[in-house]
């Protein structure tokens, strides 16, 4: 308890700069410091190694056990890392002579929740993994009819619907045709007949169904099996979140989880870089919405109004790229995919990966050691149960990296394994450094860099000049719109959906925990221009829905990164030589170019963004600019403008209905307002 008052005391002043944010402890000798971070680094690094072996065995064969060992070892680093807390709190960190020193002790304290007591850090800790559980395990029954769902309209396919537009059919229990009208869990012949989860079958039913009740139907069930479940536990995590973030010497815990990026005034900073694209995404946004017009009717998609969030192709209207048969600017003209021109030459999974090698080491970086090809989970392991996502590890031991990926061959593969050993090239770069400092120089640098990389491998030339795409036969200006169409469906629509869920988040850590479902859909409506396809009340937690909020991890770095990757390859584009169009710019054998890459990767987290973009920029500038991003899609905005110029608004137009779908008081304030002006307008008549 007195270690606790005096920690509490040690924290309460703060500085401007994040090297020395915190009034630490009174211990200012460098030699001492220096000893206890050599130390620190020697056994981080074997925790780190320890954890992360634990967590790979999980996600590669899950079994109750590895699923054990992995949360012993996890209790483990907890106490690892409040007991290095503690001894770095124990110095004055802004009174070290040396400034990597100083960086190091406050990347230790800065995003830690170790000033929590014992019994709320592992509170907070076991409510998280609690959640992320909870989330996991979340399923819903497959589409029909549902006598106890008030939600879910009576409604089948008409008999002559095509079969490809029914969605996925997550089960071939019988070789009858799918079937609708199934009674539910409690029928025998079907035990597992509810059991379609998020990844893949929902994603894939949101992805490819066009039919508007079975949209609303997984949308709906998902957020019911989640939001409710979650919430109690999320509102008890803020509390304990702000605890630990306000003892630490922040205003509340969106203060602490900003302070990664070293910018005093970032939320202005990052608003800005918004309000610049945003222009862009209202062109995209309008056009999008007539063809949806088109689509579904004007009863179910208001032609002036915000977009319902169930017809954009993804459960958080995230991503829009699976839409694109609904908006393709040019139908005749192709949409670029290479996956039978994969096939044709007999790509294989392994192929691929030695493939996105070469693209690196083409441009004189550095190829994956032997470790990498003997650890590697590159494709999906016959029986047993894995966890699919694809990512990119570092064992913290210099020698071990290594990808999961269920690969197969097709261009989204091949494109995310050129992404993914882009993540593998960082772990490189920067193996020398600490490993305090073997991170991104902040949160969205190893993403921006990973897609600025797959921005040159997804393009035309690439394509061509690797021998996966022939065809020359279309006009290249179509073939072009279509391409930059579906880049803007992926990275521009992205845009105010990656700027929301922290500015969300950041408002319930600030303000409090009242509200929060009506806040989320007023900030969805606010910057995304999307509607609940059915009413919302606070009884649903709906950003329950997405994993980042009730995993904690912070979004905001997914927003930066999306800009900041146009700006990294556009300097990589720079110094390659390239002119022209930026969407058409490949680095492929550009030396120059892996050099820049390389000075980018190698300083790992040890240098600030800001230093690092500087050098990036060779001094033009030291923040992260949308300029690069507005001008990789302007041909596509010049011509999007032409197809909106009819349009009534640019944009979306918000009414009652709009908002009494999540905050009925918020609502009759709409409603009021014709009758408050012939007031206002009776009164100054007479
Ligand atoms: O979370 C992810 C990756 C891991 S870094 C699967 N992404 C964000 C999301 O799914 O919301 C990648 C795109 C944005
Ligand atoms: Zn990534």
């Amino acid at each position: 308890m007195a270690a606790g008052v005096l920690l509490l005391l040690a924290f309460c002043t703060r500085y401007a700069l994040c090297d020395d944010y915190f009034k630490m402890g009174v211990n200012t000798n460098s030699a001492e410091a220096t000893q206890f971070l050599r130390e620190y680094d020697r056994e981080a690094s074997g925790m780190c190694y320890r954890v992360t072996m634990s967590q790979w065995k999980f996600v590669t064969n899950i079994t109750e056990y590895n699923r054990r060992r992995m949360l012993e070892e996890l209790a483990l680093s907890s106490k690892f890392e409040k007991l290095s807390w503690r001894k770095a709190a124990a110095y004055d960190a802004s009174r070290l002579s040396d400034p990597q020193s100083r960086r190091q002790l406050s990347k230790i304290i800065q995003a830690s929740r170790s000033s929590l007591s014992d019994e709320k850090f592992t509170e907070i800790h076991q409510l998280i993994t609690e959640m992320k559980e909870i989330y996991n395990s979340a399923k819903i029954c497959p589409f029909g009819q549902k006598p106890y769902d008030p939600h879910v309209p009576r409604v089948s396919y008409p008999t002559d619907f095509p079969e490809t537009n029914r969605g996925y059919q997550p089960y071939q229990l019988t070789n009858q045709p799918y079937q609708h009208y199934q009674p539910y869990q409690e029928n025998p012949e079907y035990p597992n007949y509810c059991d379609m989860q998020l990844d893949p079958e929902i994603s894939r039913i949101l992805a490819h169904s066009r039919i508007e009740s079975e949209l609303l139907y997984v949308w709906t069930s998902f957020r019911d099996k989640t939001g409710p479940k979650l919430k109690n536990r999320y509102m008890r995590y803020v509390q304990l979140a702000n605890e630990a973030a306000v003892n630490t010497g922040y205003r509340d815990a969106g203060d602490q989880m900003r302070s990664a990026y070293e910018d005093p005034s970032f939320r202005a900073s990052v608003e800005e870089i918004f309000n610049q694209v945003a222009p862009l995404y209202k062109q995209l946004f309008t056009y999008v919405r007539r063809k949806l017009v088109l689509r579904y009717g004007e009863t179910s998609v208001r032609p002036d109004g915000p977009i319902p969030a169930h017809l954009l192709g993804n459960m958080w209207a995230q991503n829009w790229k699976s839409i694109m048969d609904l908006v393709m600017p040019f139908p005749q003209a192709p949409n670029i995919d290479v996956t039978s021109d994969m096939l044709r030459q007999g790509f294989t999974p392994l192929r691929m990966f030695q493939m996105a090698e070469e693209f690196y080491t083409s441009m004189g970086l550095k190829p994956v050691p032997p470790e990498f090809w003997r650890g590697s989970m590159l494709v999906r392991p016959p029986q047993r149960s894995v966890q699919c996502t694809a990512s990119a590890w570092d064992f913290c031991n210099r020698i071990d990296y290594r990808i999961k990926q269920c690969t197969e061959v097709t261009m989204q593969d091949l494109i995310s394994t050129h992404h993914e050993m882009a993540h593998i090239q960082y772990y490189l770069q920067y193996a020398e450094q600490p490993q305090l400092f073997r991170d991104g120089a902040n949160p969205a640098f190893h993403e921006a860099v990973a897609n600025a990389a797959t921005l040159s491998v997804y393009n035309l030339p690439h394509l061509q000049r690797v021998g996966l795409y022939q065809n020359k036969t279309h006009d290249p200006y179509e073939v072009s719109m279509n391409f930059l169409m579906s880049m803007a469906l992926e990275k521009v629509a992205y845009l105010p959906f990656a700027f929301m869920v922290d500015q969300w988040r950041w408002s319930v850590f600030e303000d409090g925990v009242q509200n929060m479902n009506t806040k989320w859909w007023q900030m969805k409506l606010r910057y995304q221009g999307v509607t609940p396809p059915i009413a919302r009340t606070e009884a649903d937690f709906d950003p329950g829905s997405k994993y980042h909020i009730i995993s904690d991890q912070e979004y905001i770095k997914y927003f930066l990164a999306t800009i900041l990757e146009f700006q990294i390859f556009d300097q990589l584009c720079t110094v390659s030589g390239h002119s022209g169009h930026l969407h058409e710019c490949d680095i492929y054998r550009s030396r120059d170019a892996g050099r820049l890459l390389s000075e980018i990767m190698q300083p790992g987290a040890s240098k600030s963004a800001s230093d690092i973009i500087r050098s990036m920029t060779r001094g033009k500038t030291n923040r992260i600019s949308p300029e690069s991003l507005v001008r990789y899609f302007r041909p596509l905005e010049l011509w999007l403008r032409v197809q909106n110029r009819d349009e009534q608004i640019i944009g979306w137009n918000s009414n009652y209905h709009d908002v009494a779908l999540f905050a009925p008081q918020k609502a009759s304030a709409y409603k009021s307002y014709p009758s408050v002006l012939l007031l206002i307008y009776l009164i100054v008549l007479f």
